[in-house]
C-alpha cells in the first residue's frame, strides 16, 4: 500500500506515530520507523537535551526516516527548534499550536514540515506558509484537541488544500485506515493505539487502564481553559472537572494540570495522573509489537478495500 505520503517521507506505508509527549521516546519510535511506517520523537515539553538525547538513540536504532514532534505549547519551543537543526532532523511535526512563524526557517534547513490542524482556516494558512504535508486531527484524539470530529474534519481539509493530508482522531485499525484513505485522506496518524506497543515505554498500568477502556471511557477536561484534553476518566479529570463547574481560574486549573501526564504514563498512578487516550481506546485489546500492529492495519485495510472493490455485500470482516 503506497500513497502520496510514502513517497513524500520514505517510508513503506502510510502509517505515522502519533508524536506523544513522555511516550514517543526513541524505543517507540524507531520500532515504528523499522515496521515501516513513520515514527515520531514527541518533545512535549521536554528540555532540549533530553530532544537530543532520543533523536541520537533513535539514530542508533533505526536507519530508516523518523520525525520529531515539536510542541507549541513547550516553554523550550525555541531551543527544541535550534535541536532540531543542529541534529539535522528531516521531518518536524507540530502540535498543540499554530508553527507558521517557523516554517521558513525549517524549509530553509530542507526539513519536511507536517502541522497537526483542527480546523480549515489553519490548513489554509499553513499550506501557503509552506507546510509539506497536514495532520488532521479530530476531537476523538487522545490529549489536546480540537472541536471538530474526524469523519467531518478530514474532508473538508482535504477540499481546502492541494497539499497530502493524513488523519488523525478515532482511527485504531485498518478499518479507521480504509475509511480515511475514502475521505480523501493519504495516510493515518495513530497515538493511542501505539500507547499499547510493546515498545512503548508507559507504564503497564497506563496500558492496562487502556486495555480495559471502553467506548464511553474518555472525558474532555479544559474546555474552560481554552485547552480542552481528552483523558480517560478517573480521580484526576471528576476532580477537574468539580473545579471547573465551580469556577475555578485558569491558574489554579492549570496548575492542577501539571505533572499529571508523567505521573500517569511513567509513574504509573493512573488515578491521580492524567491518562490522556483517544475515544478508540476501547478497540484496543492487546500490547503487540508496533511492527506487527502496523502490518494488521494495512493487511487489514488492504483485505477491506479489495473487498469492496469485488463489490462483496460486506466487506469488512466481522471479529
Ligand atoms: O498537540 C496535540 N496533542 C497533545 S499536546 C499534549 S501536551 C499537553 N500536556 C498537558 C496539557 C496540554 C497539552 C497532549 N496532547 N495534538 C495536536 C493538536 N494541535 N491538537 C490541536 C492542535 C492545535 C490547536 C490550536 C493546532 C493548532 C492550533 O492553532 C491555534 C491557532 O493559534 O490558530
Amino acid at each position: 500500500m503506497r500513497t502520496v505520503i510514502c513517497d513524500l517521507f520514505g517510508i513503506q506505508y502510510p502509517v505515522i506515530q502519533g508524536g506523544m509527549a513522555w511516550l514517543g521516546t526513541a524505543e517507540l519510535a524507531s520500532a515504528v520507523s523499522n515496521g515501516g511506517g513513520l515514527g515520531i520523537i514527541g518533545a512535549g515539553n521536554a528540555p532540549p537535551s533530553w530532544v537530543r538525547e532520543q533523536i541520537r538513540a533513535t539514530r542508533e536504532r533505526t536507519s530508516r526516516p523518523f520525525a520529531l514532534n515539536i510542541m507549541l505549547m513547550s516553554p523550550f519551543v525555541a531551543e527544541v527548534i535550534q535541536v532540531a537543526l543542529e541534529e539535522g532532523v528531516s521531518i518536524v511535526a507540530t502540535g498543540g499550536g499554530n508553527p507558521g512563524v517557523y516554517i521558513s526557517t525549517f524549509k530553509e534547513a530542507g526539513i519536511k514540515v507536517m502541522p497537526v490542524v483542527s480546523s480549515v482556516a489553519l490548513a489554509k494558512r499553513l499550506e501557503r506558509a509552506g507546510a509539506d504535508a497536514l495532520v488532521a486531527e479530530g476531537m476523538e484524539s487522545g490529549g489536546h484537541i480540537g472541536e471538530i470530529a474526524t469523519m467531518a474534519l478530514v474532508p473538508q481539509v482535504v477540499d481546502s488544500v492541494s497539499i497530502p493530508v493524513v488523519a488523525a482522531g478515532g482511527i485504531g485499525d485498518g478499518r479507521g485506515l480504509a475509511a480515511a484513505l475514502c475521505l480523501g485522506a493519504q495516510g493515518v496518524q495513530l497515538g493511542t493505539r501505539f500507547v499499547c506497543a510493546e515498545e512503548c515505554v508507559a507504564h503497564a498500568n497506563f496500558k492496562q487502564k487502556l486495555l480495559e477502556a471502553r467506548d464511553r471511557s474518555t472525558v474532555v477536561t479544559g474546555y474552560s481553559t481554552g485547552h480542552p484534553v481528552r483523558c480517560i476518566e478517573n480521580r484526576l479529570t471528576r476532580q477537574f472537572q468539580a473545579l471547573e463547574r465551580g469556577g475555578a481560574s485558569v491558574e489554579e486549573l492549570e496548575r492542577l494540570g501539571q505533572g499529571k501526564l508523567e505521573l500517569a504514563a511513567i509513574y504509573g498512578d493512573t488515578e491521580n495522573g492524567s491518562v490522556m487516550a483517544g475515544q478508540i481506546c476501547g478497540l484496543i485489546r492487546e500490547v503487540k509489537p508496533a511492527a506487527v500492529i502496523i502490518r494488521e492495519i494495512v493487511d487489514e485495510a488492504e483485505t477491506i478495500l479489495s473487498r469492496l472493490y469485488q463489490g462483496l455485500s460486506s466487506p469488512v470482516v466481522r471479529r
